[in-house]
């Protein structure tokens, strides 16, 4: 892949759900070696270090179930504003961070999209839909609003609005958890839903591959969003929100090699690291991992396998 320069922004929202740990992930990436990883690879890698929200007044939801609303509007604004001008001069890498993070990633990159006068795409990696408006969710946990705030579905007052990403353009791959409310949402809305059946009967690289190739024709911006339940807990189990029968180590390979090949992602999340409920950084490490593969990391070159 053509050498990149890796924005690395640290974004450490940890009021996107009630379990606390999430505000270590970025450091917990950075000891894990992501940077060198990065550089290994003949990337350039600058660090922008941890963002701090911006402050305002405080919101409140008429749904009383939602929590940390004026300081995820907060972080939100700070994530966005530090994510356009990323994307500008090269490859945000948006380092979680609760899942919220995207409510302010996803709208800087939308900006830039629309900026530049191409399509936004987003590829969601996770065992959730994370598609709740602040009116249907019952956790009130705001990690699970994201893609429902990028489609400009209602609910979102006290955001400010951002460019609409329409449910053509989102992929998910990874289901395993979704909320009634919102799989009435992805059947209203079109977002492909790629959920572990069918990725146990096709496999990943098949309905990977329609999207990538979607993306392509239409000159889009990529930005991919992995959150770390996306993983088998077996592998991944310092995340929050565990699900069983998630992807396997080569899956989730295949997929950041399938995407790194296609050149398309112009942006990433890595999110959901809980470092508290790591065993020995192992979590942390096949984040990196995944990462590097993102990058250009192979056993081979396609052309040196023979077969
Ligand atoms: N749908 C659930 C909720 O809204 C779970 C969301 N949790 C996540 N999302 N980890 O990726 O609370
Ligand atoms: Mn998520
Ligand atoms: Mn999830
Ligand atoms: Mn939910």
């Amino acid at each position: 892949m053509e050498k990149q320069t890796c924005h690395l922004i640290g974004a450490p929202v940890d009021c996107g759900k009630a379990r606390r740990g999430c505000v270590m992930g970025p450091d917990a990436f950075r000891v894990a070696g992501l940077d060198l990883a990065l550089k290994d690879l003949g990337h350039e890698v600058e660090d922008w270090g941890n963002l701090t929200p911006q402050t305002g007044p405080e919101v409140l939801s008429s749904n009383p179930a939602v929590h940390g609303l004026t300081e995820t509007i907060g972080w939100s604004a700070a994530i966005r504003e530090a994510g356009h001008a990323a994307v500008k001069k090269g490859t945000p890498v948006f380092l979680g961070g609760d899942h919220a993070i995207s409510l302010g990633s996803v709208a800087g990159i939308a900006d830039y999209a629309q900026e530049v006068g191409r399509p936004l795409f987003l590829l969601w990696l996770d065992a959730h839909t994370d598609i709740h408006t602040l009116n249907t969710t019952t956790t009130g946990n705001l990690h699970g609003t994201p893609v429902a705030y990028a489609m400009g579905l209602d609910g979102f007052e006290g955001f400010a609005p951002m460019p609409k990403v329409p449910g053509a353009h989102i992929c998910y791959i990874g289901l395993r958890s979704v909320d009634p409310e919102e799989r009435k949402a992805v059947a209203e809305h079109g977002p492909k839903a790629i959920d572990m059946r069918y990725i146990d009967e096709h496999g990943i690289a098949k309905p990977l591959g329609d999207f990538l190739r979607k993306v392509a024709a239409m000159n889009g911006l990529l930005h991919v969003s992995l959150d770390v339940d996306f993983l088998d807990p077996s592998i991944a189990p310092a995340v929050g929100t565990t699900v069983p029968g998630g992807a396997t180590i080569r899956e989730a390979h295949l997929a950041m090699e399938m995407i790194c090949d296609s050149g398309l992602m112009t942006s990433l999340d890595l999110v959901e690291l809980n470092p508290f409920l790591d065993d020995r950084g192992r979590t942390a490490e096949v984040m990196v991992d995944l990462t590097a593969s993102l990058f250009g990391r192979r056993v081979f070159d396609r052309d040196t396998v023979r077969i």
